[in-house]
């Protein structure tokens, strides 16, 4: 007897990829069976995905799947937050779905606030202020789309419903939108009633792990599929990547490093107190009653723009190595500035931010490189310090997962810099959590913490510990250089 196989769809900004895992003499097994590339591009006006293209590459990985002779897979997906498809009466997307990189939300959070003030919808919500949450882009949405609009599916439950025709809201996801009232489990009707949109256009909210049903039989007369059974898991990634975390104790921190870098805690309890509100710190909703407590920091975002910019010309493994040939530190940048978050050249916005500031311009892939690897640690580093301050407690460890546990670099400096643990992988965490949650339930795995155990079993991760002192007092001086800069723009 075959043992029974899951398959991940993770599917993030820059690549998606379908993931097949077993359980093998007490080991889980990973191997990736299809991977893609996602992006969005600029048509009728705005930055748009194009979800058609997610859905054949999904089809496209499960015939590969099928081709390997694996007749019968679970399949869970999960996708970045925010983002949502506007589907119509007869059941199909009105157009294709808009980016959260689109600039259309630019003055949202400055608009909607002036009605509803920002410490309300945070008591409400728990959710940090992105200017691309859901009920801004909701806000900023063309008013007659909506009014055509049945339904509005978060991206992951969208692709769900066009495998199997069922539609849900996945709840893990749907915190990202900024509309769910914590105290109360549901869409909150101040919020729905602000963006014109009613509770009945959402499908019904459902708990990760729920089963969501049979790939539909019109797929498998055009494909040639194995039997599919849809498992509605951790949709959104950061949630199945939180899932995969195999942190140990109680005082661990994750960075989910991708596209985003995600840094935080797992919570039983939101923390949505004033210490949390003055730092945007946010209360996603995780699997199993969790809370992740984090912040977006802009991640490899840059370095993806970067790469890109030199036509692909360095692998990231090549700008990891020109990197490390340089020093660090040579200059600060508030990763995080607005600025950076879709540039039209982001090698020209570094360089522009340090020639503004009055710093050392670089000039090299290597220098560049290094220039967002040391940033990136910095303000790792530095919110690792707030993570304590709000918490109360000292984090004992970071564990890094997803892509960027790969660069050592980084995690070397980040475990100097915080004068703390790291350990790095797996780096497909996200992948991870996204088939534990299907194998929890399924019965497979009992719970979380076993989850875990197993993960732990079965990836290897790395650990880096600090070289206490080799930087100074160089974390100091990039804190008052963002205090310096923040009170710069009033
Ligand atoms: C990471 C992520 C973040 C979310 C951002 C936008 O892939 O899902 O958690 O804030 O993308 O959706």
């Amino acid at each position: 007897l075959m043992a029974k196989a899951y398959v991940a769809v993770d599917i993030g900004a820059s690549s998606g990829r379908l993931m097949l895992a077993e359980i093998q003499a007490g080991k889980l097994k990973l191997q990736e069976m299809h991977r893609f590339k996602n992006g969005f591009t600029r048509e009728n006006q705005h930055d748009r995905w194009n979800v058609d293209h997610l859905v054949n590459e999904i089809f496209t990985g499960l015939e590969k799947i099928k081709a390997a002779g694996y007749d019968e897979v679970r399949l869970g997906i999960d996708t970045w937050a925010v983002d949502y498809v506007l589907v119509g009466m007869d059941g199909k997307k009105l157009q294709d779905p808009i980016s959260y990189r689109d600039a259309r939300t630019r003055d949202a959070i400055a608009e909607l606030t002036s009605e509803l003030p920002k410490d309300y919808i945070y008591k409400k919500t728990g959710i940090q202020f992105l200017d691309f949450n859901t009920l801004y882009q909701l806000y900023a949405e063309n008013k007659a789309d909506l009014a055509k609009t049945d339904k509005i599916m978060m991206m992951p439950d969208y692709l769900g419903y066009v495998l199997t025709g069922n539609a849900v809201t996945e709840v893990t996801n749907a915190s990202t939108t900024q509309m769910l009232n914590l105290r109360e489990g549901l869409f909150d009707k101040d919020l729905l009633k602000q963006v014109n949109v009613s509770q009945e256009q959402f499908p019904r909210l459902v708990e990760s792990g729920t089963v969501l049903g049979n790939i539909r039989h019109k797929w498998q007369l055009e494909y040639n599929l194995p039997q599919t059974e849809v498992i509605t898991v951790a949709t959104h990634d950061t949630a199945s990547a939180v899932v995969g975390t195999p942190g140990n104790g109680d005082h661990w921190a994750f960075l989910s490093s991708g596209t985003w870098s995600l840094l935080g805690a797992e919570l039983n309890v939101p923390e949505n107190g004033a210490a949390a509100f003055a730092e945007n710190y946010t209360n996603e909703w995780g699997a199993y009653g969790t809370y992740r407590f984090l912040k977006n920091i802009m991640g490899l975002w840059i370095a993806q723009c970067v790469k890109r910019e030199y036509n692909d010309k360095y692998s990231f493994a090549d700008l990891a190595a020109l990197a490390e040939k340089e020093k660090p530190f040579q200059q600060f940048i508030d990763v995080n500035a607005k600025r950076f978050e879709n540039p039209t050249d982001m090698i020209q916005e570094i360089q522009d931010y340090c020639r503004e500031t009055g710093q050392k311009v670089p000039n090299t892939p290597g220098a560049i490189m290094m220039a967002v690897y040391s940033n990136l640690s910095l303000f790792y580093a530095n919110e690792l310090a707030k993570l304590d301050q709000i918490l109360g407690y000292a984090i004992d460890t970071l564990n890094i997962v997803g892509g960027g546990s790969n660069v050592a670099l980084m995690n070397q400096m980040t475990s100097t810099l915080a004068n703390i643990d790291v350990y790095a992988g797996p780096d497909e965490a996200t992948a991870i959590g996204n088939i534990m949650v299907q194998m929890i339930a399924e019965g497979d795995v009992s719970d979380i913490a076993s989850g875990r155990q197993l993960i732990n079993d079965s990836f290897k991760i790395k650990r880096f510990t600090p070289e206490t002192g080799k930087y100074g007092t160089v974390l100091q001086r990039y804190q008052d250089f963002l205090k310096f800069e923040k009170g710069k723009k009033v």
